[in-house]
């Protein structure tokens, strides 16, 4: 039986500016970190590697972030086509770097602000609410090359500044924000979310914790500013959610998984939602020699800035064990962990676990009772147009149909969500792999990972699909 979505369910797609702007020097944009990542298997390895040196080198290796798809110049036509699928709502970013192009400037850049009020007044006029990410992995090349990124606490200022310009800007066209995107995810990759290249594994997860902190810090502040610039604003925390598995029953195995679940899910969660660093914090970081550098205010600040609800991603599960043999480790998961003999997995070793989702809602849920929105999910596969032009994604709609359903479940046991933004709801980069090829859209983009495409949109068999679906809040799956 279809589980009722409630009314007024927040039915869209997300995005990065990122990953699908391009126009990488145009409109007075500086560098950020995006700009200097490969594509390909160069980007994978840099993620795990210490002392990236964040310079561009087009002798070896190609940028696909610079062109993204170019919705700088489509957005007319690409937000047309989000409307025509019928979306509520569109996550989508602001890349820090069009606002303030070093990221310590005193004054933004005027040209950058007016293209997303072109954005927004493009998406208003459709109807469709934006929600937007402040910070989606693009911290500005100059605050990662001159400050150290994140771990530097001059960008807890920057940052204030950054966010004041944008709130007073958009304060009558934006109401739904994210402050950092994954923001758990930082101790696993900093380079992304944090903007820095471990020195050593030693020193990664001091300085790891350090830039949260610093982020911790810098979203309350985020939050409450927000409240005070725009009344009736709901800003969110942005989490990376993989529900932990034990193995086997092994209780050793049962509360190492327990361990795993709280520092990865939700150690941040805590800190944004309830406004104070979790009771297992102080053995972990003794545990780990972290000390941090808390200054005096930071943590009343942290009390005072907790969001008003909570989003996250959602794309697998992770099964952990205590001991593991090189043999076991699951192929593709990013965040680790041995394989599942349950799951199957994607082209990219992604393991596809639709109750999953409905676990991560009751978890998030069951600890939190804020409402939930999931603003990135989805099949990262490889599509093929067929001779009539077409694109017969089934194996997308099998995907997404089973998550909805999963979704539906949780609504059922009780979970407040509010909202769900498929994952690149048109084609474009990959923010891990650094390709084109990885397509995850409703929308597709003739775009290649050699550079050759003409950049044209079509609608593949999902497209219809999803349309059918959020015309029928969820009915027809
Ligand atoms: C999340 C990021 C997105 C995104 C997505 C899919 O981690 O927030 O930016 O791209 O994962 O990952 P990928 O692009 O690596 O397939």
């Amino acid at each position: 039986m279809t589980k009722q979505f409630p009314k007024g369910f927040l039915w869209g797609g997300a995005t990065a500016a990122n990953q699908f702007e391009g126009a990488y020097q145009e409109g007075g944009k500086g560098l950020n970190l995006a700009d200097v990542l490969p594509g390909g298997k160069a980007r994978l390895q840099l993620l795990s590697q210490t002392g990236f040196d964040f310079e561009i080198d087009k002798s070896t290796y190609s940028y696909p972030n610079h062109e993204g798809i170019d919705f700088y110049h489509r957005y007319k036509e690409d937000i047309a086509l989000f409307a025509e699928m019928g979306f509520k709502v569109f996550r989508m970013s602001i890349a820090w770097s069009r606002i303030f192009p070093n990221g310590d400037e005193l004054e933004p850049s005027e040209e950058g602000l007016a293209f997303y009020d072109r954005v927004f007044d493009e998406l208003n006029k459709h109807g469709i609410e934006p929600l937007v990410t402040i910070a989606h992995y693009e911290t500005p090349l100059h605050l990662i090359k001159e400050y150290g990124g994140w771990r530097n606490r001059e960008l807890v200022g920057f940052f204030e500044r950054y966010v004041r310009t944008i709130f007073t800007r958009y304060k009558d066209k934006v109401k739904y924000w994210l402050t950092f995107n994954e923001i758990n995810g930082a101790t696993h990759m900093p380079l992304f979310g944090l903007g820095f290249s471990p020195e050593s594994e030693e020193t990664r997860l001091q300085d790891s914790f350090q830039g949260l902190h610093h982020q911790f810090v810098a979203s309350a502040q985020a939050v409450k500013i927000g409240h005070e610039i725009i009344p009736g604003s709901q800003i969110g925390c942005m989490l990376l959610y993989a529900p932990v598995y034990s193995f086997d029953s092994n209780p050793n195995n049962v509360m190492h998984a327990r361990q795993e679940s709280d520092i990865f899910n939700f150690f941040c969660g805590d800190v944004q939602v309830r406004g104070e660093y979790p009771y297992f914090a102080n053995r972990y970081f003794k545990e780990n020699n972290i000390e941090l550098d808390i200054q005096e205010g930071d943590l009343e600040t942290i009390k005072e800035g907790t969001v008003d609800f909570i989003s996250f991603s959602y794309y697998m599960s992770r099964t952990d064990k205590k001991e593991k043999t090189p043999e076991e480790l699951g192929a593709g998961n990013l965040i680790g962990g041995v394989k599942n003999p349950f799951l199957k997995a994607s082209d990219w070793g992604w393991e596809i676990d639709p109750v999953g989702l409905r676990i991560a809602l009751n978890e998030l849920y069951g600890r939190y009772q804020k409402p939930l929105m999931v603003v990135e999910n989805g099949l990262g596969a490889y599509d093929k147009v067929e001779e009539d032009g077409s694109i017969q994604d089934d194996y997308r709609i099998d995907y997404l149909r089973e998550h909805i359903e999963q979704m539906g479940e949780a609504i059922e046991d009780g979970v407040d969500l509010i909202g769900y933004t498929s994952w690149g709801c048109i084609d474009l980069v990959s923010a891990s792999s650094g390709e084109y090829s990885k397509r995850y859209g409703f929308i597709y983009v003739d775009k290649h990972d050699d550079g050759s495409g003409t950049l044209e949109r079509k609608r593949k068999k999902s497209f219809f699909w999803y349309k059918d679906v959020i015309s029928s809040n969820g009915e027809n799956l």
